[in-house]
């Protein structure tokens, strides 16, 4: 990784040269599980994935990061020096700058100093396809710019200050907060329009009749590979890259014994998510909301798989899905010792997972009947009165089958177990009737 890289003199370049890249990173000790080293290979892939090539990199061990050079300054001196050695030019830094941080080893190294968020929300920008993945990571780049064009204000006015900062400088720079601001607010509500007819479509198809599986876990751990095994056909783009994913594909999958669910593949996780992608990216990740449970999938092969799990668990809670029911499934194991997916030997072992191998096939049989089992058991016991107008309502209920209706002079009598999102619609509908009778003097349902 910090081989130098020589110039290529007298090479006729057809594509424009691979910027070459100078990782750093500060390890405070306070990133549980991960050291600088670990978290800088990561950013390796990241750099490389968005198609910089690595020539080198750097960590300190600091009790803080420094206020004015991220790293000491020192150490940003020592800068100076690698870069003339491996004529980096472009410096990515493990972790989100000042805007004054970044000014500073700019002017110091001569060089584009970007942070670890700005390279991922580069590398989505350079995945995304669809109309909505556009929408969702240009938004997320203004969130992360607007905060920095006001801090780069406040920084400059703190160090000038008074006569001659105000006028043109201070109005243009009001005029660029504003142009963002009302570029976010429009992105807003495209973001919401898209969202707004993708959970019509998701009505409108039969996956309500079905149970609803997200797909969930770090990137590259093999969702869209699983997605296809489980499918039986290539439906889901599979790449050796990091965020290869970034628009949800939902498909029906078999689980055995008649039954089926629609299982959605959706964009992966990684350690220190830019929090403005979680925030655009919730339209796309509703999916993994509206599930009724969901699939956690675990590279296990990966030595830091638990760190992994802790990174998946933060940003699902975050998202308001973290208490989920699910199923983790070790993927991968074509990778490990065989005695070890099989339970003989020390390995990644967790209660209650499923080891598989989307790879090869291994167990995915084992797969679909754990799954089969963990959606019934979460099937509610209900019994409520709802009106003959819940029509396309019942309609969905009679056809779970596991449901009995008794039809009244007034209303209909539903009782059974059905799955907990159609149980919440049923007590919806109960509730909005009785409301009804109670507003016509007509007491409660029969
Ligand atoms: N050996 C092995 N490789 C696998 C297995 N499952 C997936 N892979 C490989 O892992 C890489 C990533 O697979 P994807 O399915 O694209 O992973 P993902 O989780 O969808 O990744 P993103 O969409 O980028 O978040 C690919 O090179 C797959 O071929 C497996 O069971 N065994
Ligand atoms: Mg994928």
């Amino acid at each position: 990784m910090s081989t130098p890289n020589r110039d290529r003199r007298g090479l006729i370049e057809l594509a424009p040269p691979a910027e070459k890249a100078f990782l750093v990173a500060v390890d405070t000790g306070e990133d549980t599980g991960w050291t600088a080293e670990d978290s800088l290979v990561e950013l390796a892939n990241l750099a490389t994935t968005a198609g910089a090539e690595v020539v080198g990199a750097e960590w300190q061990n600091r009790r803080h990061v420094d206020p004015n050079w991220y790293v000491g300054k020192g150490k940003a001196e020592e800068l100076v020096a690698a870069k003339s050695e491996t004529r980096f030019d472009l410096l990515v830094t493990d972790d989100e700058l000042s805007p004054s941080q970044q000014k500073a080893l700019e002017s110091l190294l001569n060089v584009k100093v970007i942070d670890r968020s700005r390279l991922i929300l580069d590398i989505f920008a350079q995945h995304a396809r669809t109309h909505e993945g556009r929408l969702q990571v240009e938004l997320a780049q203004l969130e992360y710019q607007l905060p920095r064009l006001t801090r780069l204000w406040t920084h400059l006015s703190r160090t000038g200050g008074g006569i001659g900062t105000r006028g043109p400088g201070e109005s243009q720079l009001e005029t660029d907060r504003r142009i963002i601001r009302e570029r976010i607010k429009k992105m807003k509500e495209r973001v919401e329009e898209v969202r707004r007819s993708r959970a019509t479509t998701a009505r409108g198809r039969d996956r309500r009749l079905m149970a609803t599986v997200g797909i969930v876990g770090y990137t590259n751990a093999g969702k869209s590979t699983l997605l296809n095994a489980l499918v039986g056909s290539e439906v889901a783009l599979v790449e050796d890259r990091l965020f290869a994913t970034l628009d949800p594909t939902s498909r029906q999958v078999k689980l055995g014994d008649g039954q089926a669910a629609i299982v959605t593949d959706t964009v992966g996780f990684i350690h220190k998510l830019p929090h403005q992608l979680v925030d655009a990216f919730r339209a796309t990740l509703e999916e993994v909301n509206r599930a009724d449970v969901l699939l956690e999938v675990v590279d296990a092969s990966d030595a830091h798989f638990t760190e992994h799990r802790a990174t998946v668990q933060t940003v699902l809670d975050e998202l308001g899905a973290g208490s989920k029911p699910r199923l983790v499934v070790f993927n991968k194991a074509d990778l490990l010792d065989p005695a070890a997916r099989d339970g003989r030997a020390p390995a990644p072992v967790i209660a209650g997972a499923v080891f598989v191998s989307a790879l090869t096939g291994y167990g995915l049989d084992t797969l679909r009947a754990e799954l089969a089992a963990l959606l019934a058991s979460l099937w509610i016991a209900v019994d409520v009165h709802v009106p003959y107008a819940a029509g396309e309502l019942l309609a969905r209920v009679r056809e779970r089958g596991t449901v009995e209706l008794e039809y009244g002079n007034r209303d209909v009598r539903v009782f059974g177990r059905v799955a907990p999102t159609l149980a919440g619609e049923l007590e919806r509908a109960a509730a909005d009737w009785s409301a009804t009778l109670r507003e016509n003097g007509a007491g409660g349902g029969e």
